[in-house]
């Protein structure tokens, strides 16, 4: 029987919903959907970009448009459909057998619904789950042009890009600042077909043969028995299986140092890691290793800031990209190549460049700059963009090749094979992220998620009924074509060459041309990371590993397990360090750098406007933190309260500026209403403020107080004369003392190296 009640409210839904009834005339709502584009079927001129292979234009929170408005709805029309197209009337309740019967199972929606939703995961990636993308542009300076026929590295041509960044280790929902290699991957989407370089931001890696990835990536997952622990290699298996295997050695010092904790995507090199082939327009052929060189230069976390962060952030990373692109500050990186002569013996001043353990330093062989990337809008959806795109190392374009690193000759296996299980067959390259721009003329056909209604009857070569189309392309028509590269005669075994055995030369390199506090933190990693093993031969095995590095480090670290010093092996001559491998010494560009203004009703507020200004110009961020959320100060003049002394903590920001009250009888803001002049000065007391400006201190930031502010240090044990210390009289001059000090990212005097 029809309940009258929901009768009646049924037909007032029906009243409000044909009152906006919509349609396309409503301000504001979508309008028509576009056609579907075709995929190409014959030869014909790239296609532009299909509409859902653009990247969103974005807008910044000030208000400040960067491009068309991004879309916020997550629907096209008017009416909710279901996946057929037929008109909803209802989505919140199943067709029953009366309201407090059971459930039909002729209920068709509720049946697609849940259905479509129970199949809404992939697998995750294997290795590098936890990601986050961005899309971009490549712009070429043509300096490359001279070694590389690739029409995209053209003086002056713009490429579109997708990069995705990632962690190796952790899976999809893992924290974002703990210790770990980041992947790098960039999608050039250019008019000859798509060109993936899959980097990480270290150059190098821990094995010389991908037929041991399994054995290394085995090792630094989590234990197979209960799963923990989570995105750490601080555990028995990765230490056992680095100490047992010395190839590993190099890389592994590169995580214990402060690259393996980057303060931000934006801030961290990148490295194409092998060394690749670039063929030139007479078929001339030029080693290369690829760098990306970050505008805003190499910073590091600390490693106490990165435990905090992974607790009180842990999506501190995605969420600073995302921030930084949709506030319009897009982060850039240069593409540099270092090149070599492609000489039989592919060895550059006896570094082996098929070996992806070594590296070659800037010295001797110095970076040179072919293009320039700036990433400029966020993905529209996570599912569909970050997830889905699927890179390749085998995805070249004609004038860039690969060469025989065991390494990568493996990669042009796995990166193929990798996307049949996670994104479900053959057809992954339609997926809208993955679909070159370039025209497609293949003769792949059918196969699981096909998209492409191709047509006719001749999908092989020879034929007669397609008139023998399509053709072969040559050298001359933009064909790609493997480098003739010699082949020298050989018996095949399973072996890698001499040169191979070399595993301890470049971890002294790398450890020589760090500054005494980069040093220090890499005895703190080791010893924290190996204080985390339970076996004690895999420590005492890490301490032998240790020795033949640096004696120093080796004692240290020993020291700090409370273990004795092995002896090390006879070394030979020492390499000359390179200096180019710190991230110390420079002076960097600020923008998106982080300030937080700590300020409560008692403050100098009209210093805390200034300021607030000032840090804006700078292309800087400031934060207000205040004791409370809402707005301090008058009611006709407030200032807003960004940061709450709850929700703030000393790692979001790079410095910190306290705002202390103006002197008696100077009322910095006019007219102060009773109810603010009542309340409470709290900051000096509040425990919260002290940890944050203690952590800041400890953390080597720029620390500025004015006015009254310093009374704070004091009560946080904070020496006002200690070094990025500012005590002004005023919140200009204070901010100015501590932009200078962020210039070189901490203030570096704080840490005291023990040796
Ligand atoms: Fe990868 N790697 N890898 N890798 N790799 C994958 O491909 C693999 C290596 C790197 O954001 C997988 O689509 C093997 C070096 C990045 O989607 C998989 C070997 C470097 C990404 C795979 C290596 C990388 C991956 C997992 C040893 C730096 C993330 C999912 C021979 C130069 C790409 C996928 C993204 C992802 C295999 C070594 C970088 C399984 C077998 C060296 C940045 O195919």
């Amino acid at each position: 029987k029809k309940n009258p009640v929901k009768a009646a409210a049924d037909k007032v839904v029906e009243k409000v919903q044909d009152a906006v009834d919509p349609g396309n005339d409503i301000p504001g709502a979508p309008g028509p959907v576009p056609p579907p584009v075709d995929e190409p079927t014959e030869p014909k001129g790239p296609l532009p970009p299909k509409p859902d292979q653009r990247g969103p234009d974005t807008h910044s929170p000030t208000g400040q448009e960067t491009g068309v408005p991004q879309k916020k709805v997550a629907q096209d029309g008017a009416y909710l459909t279901t996946a057929q197209g037929a008109r909803l009337y209802d989505t919140d309740h199943s067709l029953k057998a009366g309201a407090r019967g059971p459930v039909l199972l002729q209920d068709h929606h509720l049946r697609e619904k849940i259905t479509h939703f129970d199949h809404e995961r992939i697998p995750e990636r294997v290795v590098h789950a936890r990601g986050a993308a961005a899309h971009g542009v490549f712009r070429a300076y043509g300096t490359a042009s001279t070694v590389s026929k690739a029409a995209f590295l053209a003086k002056g041509v713009e490429t579109p890009v997708f990069v995705r960044f990632s962690t190796v280790l952790g899976s999809r929902g893992s924290a974002d600042t703990v210790r770990d290699t980041r992947g790098f991957a960039t999608k050039f989407h250019t008019e000859e077909g798509v060109f993936d370089l899959v980097g990480n931001n270290i150059p190098v890696f821990f094995i010389q043969d991908a037929i041991k990835f399994p054995d290394v990536i085995h090792a630094g997952k989590p234990h197979p028995d209960r799963e923990i622990p989570q995105a750490q290699s601080a555990h028995d298996t990765f230490w056992d299986f680095v100490t047992l295997h010395t190839e590993a050695t190099h890389h592994t010092l590169w995580n214990m140092s402060d690259r393996g904790i980057p303060r931000s995507y934006r801030m961290m090199e990148g490295f194409g890691v092998h060394t690749f082939r670039l063929v030139d327009a007479e078929g001339g052929s030029t080693l290369v290793k690829f760098h990306w060189k970050p505008k805003l230069g190499v910073h590091s976390l600390v490693w106490e800031e990165a435990q905090i962060t992974a607790g009180v952030d842990p999506d501190f990373h995605r969420r600073d990209l995302a921030d930084a692109i949709e506030a319009g500050a897009f982060p850039q990186w240069e593409l540099g190549i270092q090149t070599f002569p492609d000489t039989p013996e592919q060895n550059f001043t006896g570094i082996d460049l098929l070996d992806p353990t070594k590296i070659v330093p800037e010295e001797l062989a110095p970076v040179q700059p072919i293009g320039l990337l700036t990433l400029n809008a966020n993905p529209s959806n996570y599912f569909a963009e970050t997830e889905q795109v699927a890179f390749h190392v085998g995805h070249l374009v004609p004038g860039i090749d690969v060469t025989n690193d065991p390494l990568l000759q493996g990669r042009l296996f796995s990166y193929l094979d990798t996307q049949l299980t996670r994104l479900g067959g053959p057809n992954f390259g339609q997926l809208p992220i993955n679909r070159t721009h370039a025209p497609v003329n293949d003769m792949l056909r059918d196969g699981m998620h096909q998209t492409a209604v191709h047509r006719g009857v001749a999908p092989y070569r020879p034929n007669s009924l397609d008139g023998g189309c399509p053709f072969l392309a040559g050298e001359h028509t933009g064909a790609f074509v493997e480098v003739p590269a010699e082949v020298a005669a050989s018996v095949k075994e399973r072996k890698a060459p001499t040169s191979f055995d070399d595993h301890y030369s470049q971890p002294r390199l790398f450890w020589l041309s760090l500054t005494p506090t980069e040093r220090e933190h890499i005895i703190a990693a080791y010893t924290f990371e190996l204080g985390k093993c339970y076996e004690q031969a895999i420590k005492e095995r890490a301490l032998v590993v240790l020795a033949n590095i640096d004696s120093e480090l080796c004692a240290q670290v020993a020291a700090g397990l409370g273990l004795p010093v092995p002896p090390g092996e006879a070394r030979l001559e020492d390499p000359a360090p390179s200096p180019a491998l710190s991230q110390l010494g420079q002076t960097w560009p600020l923008d998106g750098r982080i300030i937080g203004i700590v300020a409560d009703t008692d403050a100098d507020l009209d210093g805390v406007r200034t300021v607030r200004e000032a840090v804006l110009d700078a292309g800087m961020v400031p934060l207000v933190i205040a004791p409370a959320g809402g707005t301090i100060g008058p009611e006709g003049n407030p200032v807003t309260a960004q940061r709450t002394f709850a929700t703030a903590r000393s790692v979001e920001f790079d410095a910190v500026l306290i705002a202390g009250a103006p002197a008696p009888g100077a009322d910095a803001y006019g007219a102060r209403d009773a109810k603010v002049d009542d309340a409470a000065t709290v900051t000096g007391t509040d425990s919260r403020v002290l940890l944050l400006v203690a952590e800041a201190f400890r953390h080597g930031k720029a620390i500025g107080t004015w006015a009254d502010g310093d009374s704070v240090l004091a009560s946080a044990g904070v020496p006002a004369e200690a070094p990025g210390v500012v005590v002004a009289d005023t919140g200009a001059t204070a901010l100015g003392a501590v932009t200078e000090l962020l210039g070189t990212h901490r203030v570096w005097e704080r840490f005291t190296p023990r040796i």
